[in-house]
C-alpha cells in the first residue's frame, strides 16, 4: 500500500504483545494489513507475562476480564476462579496466540529503542534493542499503561548483598523465599496481593510502608460450573452491557472493584446506630456504600473513619493498627485495592511493619535496609513500588515525530494527546488506550476491543482512500486536553492531598496531571464513532 517510493517491512508495526497487541495483530491481519509485532518480553501476555509474583490476580471477574470477539473462544475457555490468578490469565493469552495463529508475526525479546518519523516518505523507522531497523507506514503502540516498572532511587541500593526483586519483573524461575528474611516496599495493589503470600513462606517478613492503604476483601472464590454456564448462556447480553457502560463492566457476573455506593445512602445524614449496623453487617465494605463520600470531603472522612474502625477491629497490636489506618487522603483517590487477608497478615508473629512516616529510610546497606532506628537485616528485598504509569512506556522510547523533537520532551509537562489515540506532530502513530483516553478506568479487554476496532477502521479508511498519512491537528488536541482536565475537576483523583499514579504523584519530579478521561467509556466511544462518521475531521489526511 502507499504511493511513496520506499520499501516497507510491514504496513503496521505493533509494539507490545499483551492483550492489546495480540488483538491488534488479529484484527489488522484480518483487514489485510501486513503486521509485525515487536515485544520486549520472552513471551506474550504483557502484564500477565511480567507480573508473576505470588498472589497476582485480576480484580475484575474473569468472565468479564476476557475477550468477547469470538463466541467460540468464550464458550470453550473455562475459568477456575471468580478472579483468575496470573498463571491462568497467562495461559489464556497464550491460548489466544495459538488459536488465532498469531505467533508467526510476533518477534519476542525485541524491544523497541527508537522510532523516527520519516516526513519525506510518510513512514516510521523503528530501531530495536537487538540492532535491527524496520520500516512501516503506521505504528500501533500497544505498550501498556502499567508496564514501565518504577523503583525508588534509594542511596546504596546497589550495595545490597542479597537478592533484589521487582514485583513487576518477577523471575520466571521464581524466588527462593522459604525461611528467609524478606523485606517488601510498597503496599498498593501489587503489595497487598503479594504480602500475605510472602508471610506464609518467609522466615520473617518486614513490610516498609509509606502510605496506609484502603483495601477491601476480594471475596474471591472458585467459579461454580452452574454460575459459569449461566453467564455463558447470556454472553452476548453481557458483552453488549460492557460496551454500553462507562466502565466496560456488566455488573451481572459478581463482585468487582467497581462496588458502587447506594445512591440513597448519605453518611452525613446517617445516625451513629446506622453506621454501627453497617459495620456489623458489611465490615470493611461499610466504608464504601455512601453516595455523598465521592463528592464531599466531610462525608468522605466519615467513611474513612468506618474503614479505620475495621482495621482496628482486625489488627490486634494497636500501634500496628494505627499505622495501617489511612489518615491523610480520601477514599476514591487511588485505585481501589482488593485483598485476600492483607490486614490479618499483620497479626502473624513473623511479620513486622515499618511505618516509614515514623521511621524513615536512610539507605540500603549490604546487610539490609537502614532506617532512622537501625538496620533491618534481609536476604531478599522486594520492590512492589508500582509503575511510571500511563505515559512511561511511551516516553522510555526515543520517539521523534515529524519535527524531530523527542516525545519525552514534548510530554515533559504531562502527556498531550488527541483522545489517547494520536499525538499532533507524530503522524501515522496510534496508541491503544493511550494517555488522555479512559485508560484504566474501564475494564481492559472490552475496552481494548473497542479501541483497536476504532484504530483498525481508521487504517482501513486510509487504505481505501489511498492515503499514506494521517495527522491530528494541534487545535483538536488542545481542545481534547482541556476536556480531559475539566472532567477531572472535583473528583477525588484531583484532591490536593491525593498522590497516586493516576495523577503522576507517585514519582518524584513527574508532572502532576491526570491524563485519564473521566467522562466514561460509553461517552468516549460515542465521540470516537462520531469522528469516524465525519471522515475523521480532526485529522489532516493525505
Ligand atoms: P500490557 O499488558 O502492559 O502489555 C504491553 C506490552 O508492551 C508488554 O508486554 C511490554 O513488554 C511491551 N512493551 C512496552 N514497551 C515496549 C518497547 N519499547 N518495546 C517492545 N515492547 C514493549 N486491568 C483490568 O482491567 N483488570 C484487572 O484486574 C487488572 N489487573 C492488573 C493486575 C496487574 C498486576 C497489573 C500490573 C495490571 C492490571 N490491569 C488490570 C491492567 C492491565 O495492564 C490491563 O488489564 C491489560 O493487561 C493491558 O494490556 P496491554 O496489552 O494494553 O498492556
Ligand atoms: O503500584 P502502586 P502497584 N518509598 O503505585 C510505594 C494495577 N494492579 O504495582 O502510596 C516507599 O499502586 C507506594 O507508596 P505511596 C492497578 O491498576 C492491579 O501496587 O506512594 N514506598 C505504594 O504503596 C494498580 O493500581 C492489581 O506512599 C514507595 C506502592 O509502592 C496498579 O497496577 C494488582 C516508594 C506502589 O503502589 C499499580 O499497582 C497489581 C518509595 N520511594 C497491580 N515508591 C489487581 O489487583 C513507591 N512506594 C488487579
Amino acid at each position: 500500500m502507499g504511493d511513496n517510493d520506499v520499501t516497507l517491512d510491514a504496513d503496521v508495526i505493533v509494539v507490545g504483545a499483551g492483550m492489546s497487541g495480540l488483538y491488534a495483530l488479529k484484527v489488522l491481519r484480518e483487514r489485510g494489513f501486513r503486521v509485525i509485532v515487536l515485544e520486549r518480553a520472552a513471551g506474550v501476555g504483557g502484564t500477565w507475562f511480567w507480573n508473576r509474583y505470588p498472589g497476582a490476580r485480576c480484580d475484575i471477574p474473569s468472565l468479564e476480564y476476557s475477550f468477547g470477539f469470538d463466541p467460540e473462544l468464550e464458550q470453550e475457555w473455562e475459568w477456575s476462579e471468580h478472579f483468575a490468578a496470573q498463571p491462568e490469565i497467562e495461559r489464556y493469552l497464550n491460548h489466544v496466540a495459538d488459536r488465532y495463529e498469531l505467533r508467526s508475526d510476533i518477534r519476542l525479546e525485541t524491544g523497541v529503542a527508537t522510532m523516527t518519523f520519516d516526513d519525506a516518505t510518510d513512514s516510521w523507522v523503528v530501531d530495536t534493542e537487538t540492532g535491527e531497523t524496520l520500516r512501516s507506514r503506521f505504528c500501533v503502540m500497544a505498550t501498556g499503561g502499567l508496564s514501565a516498572p518504577h523503583r525508588p532511587d534509594w542511596p546504596g541500593i546497589d550495595t545490597f548483598a542479597g537478592e533484589v526483586v521487582q514485583s513487576s519483573l518477577w523471575p520466571e524461575e521464581g524466588v527462593a523465599l522459604e525461611g528467609r528474611r524478606v523485606g517488601i516496599v510498597g503496599n498498593g495493589s501489587s503489595g497487598v496481593q503479594v504480602i500475605p503470600e510472602l508471610a506464609k513462606v518467609a522466615g520473617h517478613l518486614t513490610v516498609f510502608q509509606r502510605t496506609a492503604t484502603f483495601a477491601w476483601p476480594s471475596q474471591n472464590r472458585p467459579l461454580t460450573p452452574e454460575h459459569q454456564a449461566e453467564v455463558k448462556s447470556r454472553y452476548r447480553e453481557v458483552r453488549a452491557q460492557q460496551h454500553a457502560s462507562p466502565l466496560a463492566t456488566a455488573h451481572t457476573t459478581g463482585a468487582t472493584i467497581f462496588t458502587f455506593a447506594d445512591p440513597n445512602k448519605f453518611i452525613l445524614e446517617s445516625t451513629e446506630e446506622e453506621r454501627v449496623a453497617a459495620l456489623e453487617e458489611q465490615g470493611f465494605n461499610a466504608s464504601r456504600i455512601w453516595a455523598d463520600a465521592a463528592k464531599d470531603m466531610d462525608a468522605n472522612e466519615m467513611a474513612v473513619e468506618l474503614f479505620r474502625e475495621m482495621v482496628r477491629r482486625t489488627v490486634t497490636d494497636p500501634e500496628v493498627a494505627d499505622s495501617l489506618c489511612p489518615k491523610d487522603y480520601p477514599i476514591g483517590c487511588k485505585r481501589p485495592v482488593l485483598d485476600n487477608g492483607y490486614f490479618e497478615t499483620f497479626n502473624r508473629d513473623n511479620v513486622t511493619l515499618i511505618d516509614l512516616r515514623k521511621d524513615a529510610i536512610v539507605e540500603v546497606v549490604p546487610e539490609g535496609v537502614r532506617t532512622t532506628t537501625g538496620v533491618q537485616e534481609l536476604d531478599v528485598l522486594i520492590f512492589a513500588t508500582g509503575f511510571d504509569a500511563v505515559s512511561g512506556a511511551m516516553t522510555r522510547i526515543d520517539m521523534r515525530g515529524k519535527s524531530g523533537r523527542l516525545l519525552r520532551d514534548d510530554w515533559a509537562d504531562g502527556p498531550r494527546t488527541f483522545m489517547g489515540f494520536s499525538v499532533a506532530d507524530y503522524p501515522n502513530m496510534f496508541m491503544v488506550i493511550g494517555p488522555g483516553s479512559v485508560g484504566v478506568l474501564a475494564n481492559y479487554p472490552p475496552h481494548i476491543e473497542l479501541q483497536v476496532g476504532w484504530i483498525a477502521d481508521f487504517l482501513e479508511y486510509l487504505a481505501e482512500h489511498g492515503s499514506t498519512r494521517a495527522e491530528v491537528g494541534a487545535d483538536a488536541q488542545d481542545q481534547w486536553c482541556a476536556e480531559v482536565e475539566a472532567a477531572a475537576v472535583g473528583t477525588m483523583f484531583n484532591a490536593p492531598n491525593c498522590h497516586s499514579w493516576y495523577n503522576g504523584g507517585n514519582i518524584e519530579g513527574k508532572a502532576r496531571v491526570i491524563p485519564i478521561y473521566m467522562g466514561g467509556l460509553d461517552r468516549f466511544m460515542a465521540r470516537a464513532q462520531e469522528l469516524a462518521t465525519s471522515g475523521y475531521e480532526a485529522y489532516a489526511i493525505r
